[in-house]
């Protein structure tokens, strides 16, 4: 075993050891260490025990439309994270419809009038780097596309 105690044993230092514990609690006082230990053990509890679908989801706001191009998504490029929840927002600048389709993962966001916004949530479960665009005849054709980065 490589414990830190039998480290600091090995090399004559643990006498150290419980000196500095003793000075960090009574700094500390019983309701801030109790609090860090229930923090402690309740992020033990949702790792361990939960794994990644409870993590926090990643929101991306992504917007169409906007000057001086109708036919583009801004950002072009989004990152999300293998297995951890996301939250895509479509706002919609332009003057006509956009929507946003990832073909790939099955993600596909109903169509936005301009003014409006839409969001859609899913888990990325396939690593990989796949095209994102709007399904509206010609948009696509004339640009408006972009790359989803999952890893
Ligand atoms: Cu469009």
């Amino acid at each position: 075993m490589t414990l830190c105690g039998e480290t600091h044993d090995a090399n004559g230092k643990a006498a150290h050891v419980p000196e500095a514990q003793e000075t960090w609690q009574g700094q500390m006082g019983p309701g801030l260490l109790g609090a860090v230990l229930g923090f402690v053990l309740a992020v033990t509890l949702a790792v361990g025990l939960c794994g990644p679908a409870l993590a926090r989801p990643k929101s991306v706001e992504l917007t169409a439309g906007s000057p001086p191009t109708e036919f583009a998504f801004t950002p072009h490029e989004v990152v999300l994270s293998f297995q951890r929840p996301a939250v895509l927002t479509l706002r919609n600048h332009g003057r006509v419809v956009h929507d946003l389709h990832i073909a790939a993962l099955r993600v596909k966001m109903s169509p936005v009038a301009p003014g409006r916004s839409a969001s859609v949530a899913f888990i990325p479960t396939v690593r990989g780097t796949f095209e994102f665009f709007c399904t509206i005849p010609g948009h696509k054709e004339v640009g408006m596309k972009g790359v989803l980065v999952v890893r």
